[in-house]
């Protein structure tokens, strides 16, 4: 192969200034941009192309991904091998149609959780406890409220949202929050109806909680989504300290576990463990360390989260009723300090193995899988928003395994919080620093 990849950005400043759009001075936030991108009054847009490499005849993007060596180049924490071929640092892939990546807006504060609505407006929720909505043209709403105390200390806040599957008539939004109380906080699902006017979301219930309460402000996942038969999966964190990270194992509670409820909250009556006198009937997988990506695959319905590993170890899993994925008793990362996590065992029988895992790490928030087509290469890949890393993750699946992955925007310095496919085609993504991409 001697086809060499050439990324060129093409700087389109003129023609992109929305005459409609707030004029915002946003020098405040963002941090020294690349040379790459120009900045406008209130937005920026960077239009990414890539030679297009040569294929034979009769091959498109979507069957045959052009590898490229693994994006991955910096050296591991650990070093712990993959238990198979293709469990990390696969073969990198690269967009080749042309795409843009344009900051709609800039001015959200800690917004963690992008859903696309019916009109393809945005909804995002705001750590320190409202929603917004974005125009298309990046203007932003008031702050919408309306939620119970929310402890937004550290990881903790509004967190995720996602529309009821029957949002059109119900104006009903789901989310998850780290509630706030005197015995300490826990990770909750709440619902709440848009009112019309948009000006407060009404009627908000908790419907469930993972109990028990506790007072730190960390690792409380949370992500959500909807599967086919309308009930919820609902992601958890086992709250970082030594003295929960064992919880994650123990079916009694609901730290570091993926549940599965109906809209209402209740379990899932074919759940795994409903039967079980000392376990939470809610749970549907287990031995989990913090979970802020959750995604079901267009085609198979098979779910994927993403999983915060300590140093080293993130994880990409394959969600399977029942079983158990490991924390804390095997890892492919290490403890901050260096040190071994249980041992240093990364295998062990009846836990199961990561399909993917990151060293150094990605540090995995939101993901998406993109149905569409309007960049027929993106058709069916895995987008996570990384954190640490800066940059969305691409990850080509074929089969339940991951077969390329590429970094998207990585020259853009934000740590990647949330990403939405619309129905449009494009992609959104949020940042940390405030930031709302259209990509596509
Ligand atoms: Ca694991």
């Amino acid at each position: 192969m001697t086809m060499k990849f050439i990324k060129i950005l093409l700087v389109l400043a003129a023609g992109f200034l929305l005459t409609s759009c707030n004029v915002t001075d946003n020098t405040s936030f963002a941090p020294s941009l690349s040379t790459t991108t120009v900045e406008t009054t209130h937005e920026q847009t960077v239009s990414q192309t890539t030679d297009a490499p040569t294929e034979s005849s009769g091959t498109t993007h979507t069957t045959e991904p052009v590898l490229l060596p693994p994006v991955e180049t910096e050296p591991p924490n650990t070093d712990y091998e993959p238990a198979f071929a293709g469990q990390t640092r696969v073969a990198g892939v690269a967009t080749t149609t042309p795409y843009e990546a344009k900051i709609l807006t800039a001015e959200l504060t800690s917004p963690w959780a992008v859903a696309v609505l019916p009109d393809g407006r945005l909804v995002v929720t705001e750590k320190s406890g409202n929603i917004r909505i974005v125009e298309s043209s990046g203007e932003l709403s008031q702050p919408i409220g309306g939620f119970p105390p929310v402890d937004d200390r550290s990881q903790g806040g509004l967190l995720d949202v996602i529309l009821s599957p029957d949002y059109n008539d119900s104006r009903l939004l789901y989310f998850t929050l780290a509630e706030k109380t005197a015995e300490g906080s826990l990770t909750a699902v709440a619902r709440g109806r848009l009112s019309d006017d948009e000006s407060i979301v009404e009627a908000v219930e908790i419907i469930w909680r993972a109990i028990p309460y506790y007072d730190n402000s960390m690792h409380f996942g949370s992500r959500l989504v909807f599967d086919q038969a309308g009930n919820l999966f609902v992601t958890t964190g086992e709250r970082s300290d030594l003295a929960t990270r064992p919880f994650a194992q123990y079916l009694d509670n609901a730290y570091g576990k993926v549940v599965h409820i109906t809209a209402d909250g209740e379990p899932v009556a074919d759940n795994p463990f409903i039967n079980q006198d000392d376990a939470l009937p809610e749970i549907y997988s287990f031995g989990h360390r913090n979970v802020q990506g959750i995604a079901i695959h267009p085609l198979s319905g098979d779910v994927f989260i993403s999983e915060m590993g300590p140093r080293g170890g993130d994880e990409l899993n394959l969600i399977q009723a029942g079983k158990n994925y490991g924390w804390p008793i095997i890892s492919y990362g290490i403890e901050y300090s260096g040190q071994p996590i249980s041992g240093g065992l990364t295998v062990k029988e009846g836990m199961e193995q990561p399909v993917y895992y990151w060293d150094p790490v990605l540090a995995p928030s939101g993901m998406t899988f993109y149905p569409y087509d309007k960049i027929p290469e993106w058709e069916n890949s895995l987008f996570i928003a990384g954190l640490r890393a800066q940059h969305i993750a691409r990850l080509v699946i074929d089969d339940n395994r991951v077969i390329a992955e590429e970094r998207l925007l990585s020259d853009e310095t934000q740590r990647f919080r949330d990403v939405a496919a619309s129905h449009d085609g494009y992609l959104y993504a949020i940042t940390d620093q405030g930031r709302l991409y259209r990509i596509g």
